[in-house]
């Protein structure tokens, strides 16, 4: 492991970086090694981003300018926000010499890592870093350092909302970040699929144990007749957990091939990990996810029942 002054001294010795961002990429991933390749050559160095081909639509501006060209050669590949090997780029069969993160389960997959497991976002580690190394933070990257953090935090909602996580929102919009264009961005436009989507899942939720159980089902049919794409889907499964009096809550999602997704949200009670794990799933105690093999109303018969099963 390596501390924030020894990461900013190993990163100034070496030239030519590849940076890489991780699996279904988020906007802590893409605005994290979007700023770090920016930082990097505002300090002279060579630094270009793995051309992962997930990125959406959404966070493609902060990535696209700065795919490495074909052919590039980098001395030292840099993964940010990479939580484990399973995250890895797809196309990408390499080992990073360094990995800059902030999940406290990072088995440590790289060379050296600089791990700031008390951060909400990996934006608030490169950020440090890039203080460390005295990079100069224009505009473009206090704005992608933005969008990272601001995402990784459900927009400063989420529980792990520290006063460290909103100081370093305040210091990046004192750096420049546009916050209120980048806020309306990310935060209050959707697209008409997810809208209709949206309302369809509100109007269908069903709920159990006296109004304190909700659950969302959303068929391959709405997906269609509300012309959602899976760019659509984020954060779905915080949907049902807004109904007032709601303790917990399921979103089921039928996917291709007659398998179910489920994601449990709970605050606690019942532990989600453990309703998951009797269906070969797990996670965390307060949001944890599972599949199924079987139709919608299977499902949600067998997740109620699992749910009253372990609620105490
Ligand atoms: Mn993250």
């Amino acid at each position: 492991m390596m501390t924030v002054s020894e990461a900013a001294k190993a990163f100034l010795a070496c030239d030519r970086y590849l940076i890489l961002t991780h699996r279904n990429p988020d906007g802590d991933t893409v605005g994290s090694a979007s700023a770090f390749c920016r930082g990097l050559r505002a300090l002279g160095k060579s630094a270009y981003l793995y051309r992962n081909p997930q990125i959406t639509k959404t966070y493609l501006p902060f990535a696209e300018p700065l795919f490495a060209p074909e052919g590039y050669v980098p001395d030292v590949t840099v993964a940010v926000d990479v939580a484990d090997v399973r995250m890895y780029p797809n196309g990408y069969t390499g080992r990073p010499e360094y990995c800059i993160d902030h999940h406290g389960s990072n088995p440590g997959f790289a060379g050296e890592t600089c791990l700031m497991a008390h951060k909400a976002s990996c934006g608030e580690a490169v950020l440090e870093i890039l203080k460390a190394m005295n990079a100069p933070i224009d505009g473009d990257v206090a704005d992608a350092l933005y969008a990272a953090v601001s995402t990784d935090c459900g927009a400063f909602q989420y529980r792990n909302t520290t006063a460290d996580t909103l100081r370093a929102a305040a210091e990046l919009i004192e750096l420049g970040a546009d916050h209120v264009a980048l806020n309306k961005k990310l935060f209050r436009t959707f697209s008409r699929g997810r809208l209709t989507l949206e309302g369809m899942v509100y109007t269908t939720m069903r709920q159990y144990r006296d109004g304190t159980l909700n659950v969302a089902a959303v068929s391959l049919k709405m997906l269609e007749e509300a012309g959602a794409a899976e760019e659509d889907m984020d954060d779905l499964a915080s949907l049902a957990g807004k109904l007032a009096g709601v303790e917990a809550s399921v979103t089921l999602r039928e996917m291709a091939g007659g398998m179910v997704k489920a994601s449990v949200r709970t605050n606690g009670n019942p532990d989600a990990s453990k309703v998951c794990a009797k269906f070969g799933g797990g996670g965390h105690v307060m949001a944890s996810g599972c599949s199924m093999e079987c139709t919608l109303e299977e499902a949600e018969a067998r997740i109620v029942a699992a749910m009253l099963e372990e609620w105490q």
